[in-house]
């Protein structure tokens, strides 16, 4: 039995479900428990603030946790990265109010930056030779220029709304983050099985994110056309049509280029264009 450590509430909760529901881990939500075995995979899934996550993966309290990477670098455990899970991201950045006048990072010698993560911005002042006082504060980072608790901040900023509504502008990104799989580095054979299986169906459902599955008729005479535009990943698959001289063509495209590649497919003659979401996309 492998123990996952998530987040118990929080922007990243659902997701870490959604992920392990996609990856066939079932986790009766309904239940909300602090320890909840999977119904039907041997892991047992920890809930956590996402603040204790690297520590309970580090002390081997769990044996792998799904969190934000800004926590795993302020946190600095010894904790392995196994893969980022293509969720929850958003920067750590420093932000100044509108009117600082700032221009470059020496502006922030001599003054007071407000933040939850002093380690990571310590580590980033030191690489600058920068003197800045850091003041840790839990939680509502953005508001403490205007009652004064910091000449400016760094936080966590997403769609840079947060700052804006404060009168605040982002004037450096430290870190990119989303969440990550952290493991323990110390499990046991079995449970280091466990983490294969569990890799390979994470791996599997982001493979398959933002990819369509498209599939259409076309004329025999311009299959290898199609084939260039849509080219799949070993080679699109082509079936023969009961009706003489057309083929049924299916193939695999990423979605931000699903309608420039759908508009060609018209020009050579394709009928009968159908897009499918993909599951998941095992390579
Ligand atoms: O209770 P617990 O300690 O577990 O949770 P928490 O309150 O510490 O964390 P939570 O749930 O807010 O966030 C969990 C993780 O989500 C973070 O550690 C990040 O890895 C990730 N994440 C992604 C974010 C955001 N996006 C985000 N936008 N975490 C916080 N924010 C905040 C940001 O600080 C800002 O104040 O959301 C606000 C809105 O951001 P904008 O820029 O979109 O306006
Ligand atoms: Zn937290």
């Amino acid at each position: 039995m492998l123990r996952l450590a998530i987040q118990s509430k929080g922007r990243l909760n659902e997701k870490s479900i959604q992920l392990l529901s996609d990856a066939g881990i079932a986790v009766d939500e309904a239940a909300r428990k602090f320890l909840t075995p999977a119904s039907n995979f041997p892991v047992e899934v920890l809930m956590l603030r996402d603040d204790d996550i690297p520590q309970a993966v580090a002390t081997g309290a769990a044996d792998l946790g799904i969190v934000g990477y800004n926590e795993v670098l302020e946190k600095d455990m010894d904790v392995k990265v196994i893969m980022k899970l293509g969720f929850g991201g958003c920067r750590l950045s420093l932000a100044v109010p509108q009117n600082s006048g700032y221009d470059n990072p020496s502006w922030f010698d001599g003054k007071t930056v407000a933040t939850s993560y002093p380690n990571i911005l310590r580590k980033h002042f030191q690489a600058l030779g920068i003197h800045a006082d850091i003041r840790t504060i839990a939680g509502s980072v953005e508001i403490a220029p205007t009652v004064g608790m910091g000449d400016a901040i760094f936080d966590i900023v997403s769609s840079g709304a947060t700052l804006v509504t404060n009168g605040l502008k982002e004037v450096e990104r430290v870190v990119e983050s989303e969440a990550v799989l952290i493991s323990s580095g110390r499990l046991s054979k079995e449970n280091q099985k466990i983490l294969e299986q569990i890799e390979f169906r994470f791996s599997s459902i982001k493979g398959s994110r933002g990819k369509r599955y498209l599939l259409m008729n076309i004329p025999n005479g311009k299959i290898e056309e199609a084939i260039s535009i849509v080219p799949a990943m070993r080679s699109p698959t082509v079936l023969p049509l009961a009706q003489e001289g057309w083929s049924s063509l299916h193939s695999v495209v990423d979605a931000d280029v699903l309608w420039d590649r759908i508009e060609k497919l018209k020009k050579i003659g394709a009928e009968g264009i159908l897009v499918l979401s993909v599951e998941k996309l095992v390579l």
